[in-house]
């Protein structure tokens, strides 16, 4: 299976998120990417697809903050990455949104994801890794793998958050439609639920959602990723969240998948969207399922045995150690 990777990517590094009350190392880091590459043959180059389908995804006016934050931040004489603090409260009379700190709470979902002057180059060639993935598939190949880092499944069409900024599985799932694509899949087994993927095909019946993950009474996102989130307009009966409970190992997991798998198969996509996380791994240091790693090859047989032209597009994963093994698992195992 081809891989697609630009070494932009890693020179995102912020240095604190906050967690529990106080600030602590970054979780997301380059080295995951490094462990990843580290343990597959090697990674192509991703082509440039430019701007367009991100914007196909984002607002434009996010994708500005995203490129003129940092700049801005540091001419306003904030030390320290840009992380929002401060948010519009709903439902009161409008406020003024074109102040930096403004901006940074009016296009951020959480205070945990901080933007550098890095980031957009290294979220801009996360995105470009997916769609040079999917441009493997339009030309033939079953199925190919993006090393998406910055992750991406939390971004909405309009704000980052939970370590993302562009949604990648979302510009590739939308690319594939503008491509000629009737119906695409998004199968997300992250631990944490997609909310970003979630709500950018919220109302749209060519892109179906499905998600397994911690319940959100116990786990971030915590708003979204319940049962009875289904979509709504053209879109319902779209979305489909199968949350499971902390604690959670491989029979619970492979039930959820059987389940997700099924609707996708009814679903009859034209191409199917992996968004694949290891933080299901049992050591995880920030999740709390009992993945091992050899079950992340039944996982993704299980998955290959549906046929489907596949994209599978990397999310969280935080035991660094193991994050090799585990992604090398799963790759073999498809
Ligand atoms: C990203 B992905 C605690 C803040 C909240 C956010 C978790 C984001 C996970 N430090 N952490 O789905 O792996
Ligand atoms: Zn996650």
């Amino acid at each position: 299976m081809r891989g697609f990777f630009d070494p932009r990517q890693l020179a995102h590094a912020p240095a604190l998120e906050l967690h529990n009350g106080g600030l602590i190392a970054y979780a997301e880091t380059p080295a995951r990417a490094e462990m990843i590459r580290a343990a597959l043959p090697a990674l192509e180059a991703a082509d440039d697809h430019g701007t367009a389908p991100i914007l196909a995804v984002h607002d434009a006016g996010y994708v500005d903050f995203l490129q003129t934050a940092p700049a801005r931040w540091a001419e306003a004489g904030r030390a320290g990455d840009v992380m929002g603090y401060i948010w519009p409260i709903v439902g009161r009379r409008p406020v003024r949104l074109d102040r930096i700190d403004a901006l940074a709470g009016r296009y951020s979902l959480d205070a945990s994801t901080p933007l550098t002057a890095d980031t957009w180059g290294a979220a801009y060639w996360s995105a470009q890794s997916a769609l040079s993935a999917l441009d493997a598939i339009r030309t033939g190949d079953r199925a190919a793998f993006a090393l998406c880092r910055p992750p991406g499944h939390h971004a909405g069409r309009d704000y980052l958050g939970g370590y993302c900024h562009l949604n990648n599985a979302a510009i590739a799932a939308q690319a594939g439609i503008d491509g000629g694509m009737a119906r695409v899949a998004i199968l997300d087994v992250d631990y944490h639920h997609g909310n970003g993927t979630q709500d950018i095909f919220w109302t749209r019946g060519d892109v179906f959602y499905a998600s397994i993950h911690a319940d959100p009474a116990t786990d971030y996102p915590f708003y979204w990723g319940h049962a009875d989130e289904i979509g709504e307009g053209a879109g319902e009966g779209a979305t489909l969240n199968l949350p499971l409970p902390r604690g959670s190992a491989i029979d619970a997991f492979r039930k959820a998948l059987a389940q997700a798998l099924a609707a996708i198969a009814s679903f009859a996509p034209d191409l199917a969207i992996v968004s694949f996380g290891a933080d299901t791994y049992v050591d995880d240091p920030i999740s709390g399922f009992a993945i091992q790693t050899g079950d992340y090859a039944m996982i993704a047989r299980d998955i290959a045995e549906c046929g489907w032209p596949t994209l599978i597009a990397m999310e969280g994963g935080y035991a660094v150690d193991a994050l090799g093994r585990n992604v090398a698992g799963f790759l073999a195992g498809f």
